[in-house]
């Protein structure tokens, strides 16, 4: 077998014996690293950039990075040294990309095939957008969205909107949206989004735009490929366009990562069978684990701290397992009601992938 890859050079501070390395943008996080502490490490959270990243120096002198409001009443631009002085905020969230799961559509859609690891809970620190907003003379009216605009320097030769990194959000989803500057108490690295990144709680990784350098409310969504086209919910064998829904909210979801699927025969008797659950936009508040793929089902049980509604929860059941075979599912319910389903929506894109089924760990017990 051909060596494993190394860690991109902007991630190379990163534990690399926690991730499959897929290419010199993507970086998944093992199942089998995910603990019980709810919050995962920067040193073992996952990476996706669908551009490299901008210059180092950015993340030097972070004070002076800059960023644009526009929809506002009275636009502006201010520094990171001037939106540390307005209000601060801290919230921790899922960040998951929108093609985690992927890897287990049968079709193989193209892209990165992620299993579990493209995703982690992180802790969020900056101020609310809502805030600036407001500072600003709040947000013009008959403006629907908001959108964000990635810092990267573009690719030159080629039109701006096939690249750019930009995403159109609805505009409420403002109300709990963050202009970060730390991320599990540290300075964001560059391979995060440092020094500001947009955060939009309970929606898909791709909206949460790093390097953020403009925040606009605008009528429109944008007219970016990666918006207009991209990460769209289109139907097998299409290709996606404007007409299809936009990969935005998280649903809710849950998958086991101990015992993991990399370990080999497991020693009967008690095994602790943990996990993570969350909502996407509503609190997940209640998990069961099967044993036999889903036919009969037990409670589990939350273990540590409730971060809140965006955080994830880790769950716990503990099973005597006899000798045998054993088809571990976990499955998900939000306090709205919703429950994880069995089967993932199919879609061209290999987006939004919550089948419990699909998450399935097979153990043999000896
Ligand atoms: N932002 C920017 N600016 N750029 C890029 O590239 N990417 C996306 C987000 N944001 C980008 C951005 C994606 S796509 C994702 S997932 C995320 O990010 C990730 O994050 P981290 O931090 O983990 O790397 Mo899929 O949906």
């Amino acid at each position: 077998t051909a060596a494993p890859k190394p860690l991109p050079a902007f991630a190379s501070w990163k534990d690399p014996a926690s991730f499959i390395v897929h290419s010199s943008s993507t970086i998944e996080t093992r199942r089998s690293v995910f603990g019980t502490s709810v919050v995962t490490p920067a040193e073992q959270l996952y990476v996706r950039n669908n551009l490299p990243p901008p210059d180092p120096a950015v993340v030097i002198d972070r004070d002076a990075w800059e960023l644009t409001i526009e929809g506002v009443k009275t636009p502006r631009k201010f520094t990171l040294r001037e939106l540390r002085t307005m209000d601060i905020e801290t919230t921790a969230m899922v960040l998951q990309c929108s093609g985690n799961g992927r890897g287990f559509f049968p079709n193989k859609p193209s892209g990165t095939p992620w299993t579990v690891g493209a995703a982690g809970c992180v802790v969020w620190s900056g101020v609310p957008v809502r805030r600036v907003a407001e500072a600003l003379g709040g947000v013009a009216p008959g403006l629907a969205y908001m959108t964000g605009t990635g810092g990267e320097k573009l690719p030159e030769g080629l039109d701006p909107l096939s690249v750019i990194v930009e995403r159109s959000v609805p505009v409420q989803a403002m109300g709990d949206a963050l202009l970060a500057w730390e991320m599990n108490g540290a300075p964001i690295s560059l391979a995060h989004g440092g020094p500001l990144r947009l955060i939009v709680p309970g929606y898909t990784g791709v909206n949460n735009i790093k390097y953020i350098k403009r925040l606009a409310f605008t009528a429109r969504e944008s007219e970016a490929k990666i918006m207009s086209h991209g990460y769209r919910l289109s139907p097998p064998g299409a290709k996606g366009d404007p007409s299809q829904p936009s990969v935005q909210e998280m649903s809710v979801k849950s998958w086991i990562n101990s015992p993991s699927p990399e370990a080999s025969t497991l020693k009967a008797g008690l095994v602790q069978i943990h996990g993570v659950a969350f909502g996407g936009l509503h609190a997940v508040s209640r998990v069961e684990v099967s044993l036999d793929g889903g036919k009969k089902w037990s409670d589990a049980r939350f273990v540590g701290p409730d971060l809140g509604r965006y955080a994830w929860r880790q769950f716990v059941l503990a099973a005597k397992l006899p000798p045998g075979s054993f088809t571990l599912v976990s499955r998900a319910t939000d306090v709205a009601g919703n429950v994880q389903p069995e089967q993932r929506l199919e879609n061209a894109g290999g987006y939004n992938n919550a089948s419990w089924a699909d998450h399935a760990v097979n153990v043999s017990v000896a």
